[in-house]
């Protein structure tokens, strides 16, 4: 058993449960993260993701005691045309998830209570709990309003065991926001977050090193994330349905069938991603966004805004002698749901048509802008580099890596 959940009640004693990757028999133990230094040799990273539980309904019912226990749906109008933004953990019993129709949540669970979202208090508590984060790395790289990746391999104040630091900070979460938060603990960002779902609510799984194996072997192809329904029903279709079934396939019939996504397949599969938690900084995009007073529902006023925002960025960045190859779109809507959506040219944009062109597409191809209302928009250039210069390779990106590495053959 990799996996093992702690329920934190404010104000219980921290409680240990072990898991047979210790000694059995640990039992209560208290506090002390001094006492795992030699931690620090077998762990190459130290990646900790947390997702806070059915969030928009977790604040919602911590608010109205009322709805403590009870299946609670929050989203738009039941009787109308609204969606399901989340439900608690309750009311997912009945079969109801995120992005349903309110309709078809009602007819599932006609007892269920809907909720209006109301964004203000979820943005506030996600401000608490990212400031929480940063009390322990400032490698935090925050995801959406609810979920964040950490890189705790130099903690703060010295904690050497990631696992007591995800301890930590869940309490924290707890003890500040009166919410519960789970965790994930792995030496990358990929099993990370697969961690801090496996066990939800509440979680807390750790994927040491010499477990990714087989903590791989049987984990279904759908829960690696960007894995969607139409790769997994491919990867059926080839009889593939477990990552230790996906890492058995060779890399070369995997990018065959899927191309560069086959490459990317047959690392996950092996438990292998090299992207660092990336806190955002100005200096690696140049950047700018607006919040809008009014939701924008249609999009030619949000062309417009994207045709001002590029001009902005490629003059500013000229001025500085600098220039930046990928393009990145950022939509907020208004359910708060954040995506960002970007595109890396092979060459220097020539003017700031170019980038608008690409930011347009992103926009209405790679976004649902014009279907759903936005909040706020945001146009940015990454890769930056001196003019006429390549910039150095962005780790995330493993392909732009390997395509370096081949030109670096090449010389
Ligand atoms: N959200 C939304 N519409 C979606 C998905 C999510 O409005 N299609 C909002 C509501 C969620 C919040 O974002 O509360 C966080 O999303 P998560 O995917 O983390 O879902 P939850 O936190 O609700 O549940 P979980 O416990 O599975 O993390
Ligand atoms: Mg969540």
């Amino acid at each position: 058993m990799i996996s093992k959940k702690e329920k934190l009640c404010p104000g219980a004693p921290m409680k240990r449960i072990t898991n047979s990757n210790r000694s059995a028999g640990t039992g209560l133990i208290s506090y002390k993260p001094s006492c795992s230094i030699n931690e620090n040799q077998s762990w190459p990273r130290k990646i900790i993701h947390i997702d806070m539980d059915a969030f928009f309904a977790a604040v919602e019912q911590r608010d109205n005691p009322k709805l403590i226990g009870k299946p609670v749906v929050v989203g738009g109008d039941p009787f109308g045309r609204g969606v399901v933004s989340t439900a608690s953990y309750e009311a997912r019993k009945f079969g109801i998830h995120s992005a349903m129709p309110a309709a078809q949540a009602r007819r599932l669970c006609p007892q269920a209570i809907f909720v209006k979202p109301h964004f203000e208090k979820y943005h506030e508590v996600s401000v608490r709990v990212m400031s929480i984060l940063h009390q322990h790395t400032d490698l935090v790289e925050s995801i959406s309003l609810d979920e964040a990746y950490l890189d705790v391999t130099e903690h703060k104040f010295g904690i050497h065991d990631p696992e007591v630091i995800a301890l930590l900070i869940k309490q924290n979460i707890l003890a500040v926001t009166k919410l519960t938060a789970s965790a994930g603990v792995a030496p990358n960002l990929f099993l990370a977050k697969v961690a801090s779902d496996f066990n939800k609510p509440d979680g807390l799984t750790v994927i040491r090193p010499d477990q990714i194996t087989d903590f791989l072997e049987n984990l279904p192809v759908r829960k690696i994330p960007g894995v969607g329904p139409k790769t997994e029903a491919r990867l059926l279709a080839l009889g593939i349905k477990t990552c230790g079934e996906l890492a058995g396939v060779s890399a070369s019939f995997l990018v065959e069938k899927f191309g560069k996504t086959g490459r990317w397949l047959h690392q996950t599969a092996q438990g292998i991603d090299e992207r660092e938690v990336e806190p955002y900084t100005e200096s690696k995009q140049y950047s700018t966004e607006e919040t809008f007073e009014k939701n924008i529902t249609t999009l030619p006023p949000l062309r417009a805004k994207l045709e001002e925002y590029a001009e902005h960025i490629y003059c500013g960045l000229k001025e500085e002698g600098r220039m930046g190859r990928t393009v990145v779109v950022k939509v907020k809507y208004h359910d708060f749901e954040l995506i960002t959506r970007s595109f890396t040219l092979d060459h220097e944009p020539k003017n700031w048509r170019e980038i608008y062109q690409i930011a347009r597409e992103l926009l209405e191809k790679k976004t649902l802008a014009g279907k759903k209302p936005v909040r706020l928009l945001g146009l940015g250039l990454g890769s930056l580099h001196e003019i006429g210069k390549r910039e150095k390779v962005a780790q995330r990106d493993l392909f732009d890596q390997s395509e370096l590495l081949t030109e670096m053959k090449g010389i």
